[in-house]
């Protein structure tokens, strides 16, 4: 991290951090970032809620799609539900690189045996790929604290390990305070949201969650059967995770 991003960091934490999340996007989009800013979408359960935010400021804003090609066909209706209700511009969909899949997942069977390896190909290079291309100064995620325990040590403004901005505007927000801003404003839910999957992901890496459970813990359950050495179910999918975390799972 070089001195001089710290210090940004240390200003822009200051002067908008405790804003309404509408006015710290607005000053962040147009000003601050303008043309070097980017919100990414997993297009899931509440993604509508920071994407009508966003469409509401500038809808011309890129909006970063991983299309891992392991999507259930519903999220993939979702994308144009949400193209047409909330009128956003520029959803740029991110695919794998042809020669790495190729090589190390021909017949798409790799999340059975390394889950690790397979989010690396079909997310972190893909979007590292872009991100390094467009050369983009700020990213806008939909992370909340209370998700994982790895997101507990979140802020709304932070650097990441690119020296790139992560703009977390709902880092500090409750479950109960995303429904209720969602709700409000009418906006459309993920399709498989009501059928029992409160979080959602690639679909052979989501399972229905049953009554009493976390809403996370559908999300790579098979992991923990596998006999890939680690007993731990996988949380995160690397995009936000110190490159060097995941640096073992690179083609
Ligand atoms: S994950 O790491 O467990 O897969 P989660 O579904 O909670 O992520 O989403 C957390 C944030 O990561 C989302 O708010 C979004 O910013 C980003 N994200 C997750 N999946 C995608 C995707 N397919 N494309 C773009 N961004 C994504
Ligand atoms: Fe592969 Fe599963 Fe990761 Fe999707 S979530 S990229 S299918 S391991």
């Amino acid at each position: 991290m070089t001195d001089e991003k710290q210090h940004r960091l240390k200003e822009l934490q200051a002067k908008y951090g405790a804003l309404p999340i509408e006015k710290l996007l607005e000053a962040l989009i147009k000003t601050e970032f303008a043309g070097k800013i980017a919100s990414f979408s997993s297009f899931g359960s509440w993604s509508a809620l920071l994407l009508d935010i966003v469409a509401k400021i500038d809808n011309t804003t890129p909006v970063l799609f991983l299309e891992t090609g392991k999507h259930f066909p519903e999220t993939l209706e979702f994308v144009e539900t949400i193209k047409s209700k909330i009128g956003l511009k520029n959803i740029i969909a991110l695919t794998p690189d042809e020669k790495i899949l190729a090589n190390a997942d021909a017949n798409g069977t790799l999340w059975q045996i390394n889950v690790n390896r397979c989010c690396w190909i079909r997310k972190v290079e893909p979007l590292d790929r872009h991100l390094t291309e467009v050369g983009y100064d700020a990213v806008i995620t939909g992370r909340r604290s209370y998700q994982t325990k790895e997101r507990e040590g979140m802020a709304t403004i932070e650097l990441d390990d690119q020296n790139r901005f992560r703009i977390n505007p709902f880092a500090f927000w409750s479950k109960d305070e995303i429904k209720a801003e969602f709700n409000k404003r009418g906006l459309p839910q993920h399709p498989l949201y009501d059928k029992g999957y409160p979080s959602i992901g690639c679909a052979p890496c989501t399972r229905m969650v049953k009554p009493g459970e976390d809403e996370r813990a559908g999300r790579w359950a098979h992991v923990a059967d596998l006999s890939t050495g680690s007993d731990k179910q996988k949380q995160e999918c690397g995009i936000h995770l110190d490159r060097k975390d995941v640096a073992e799972f690179a083609i």
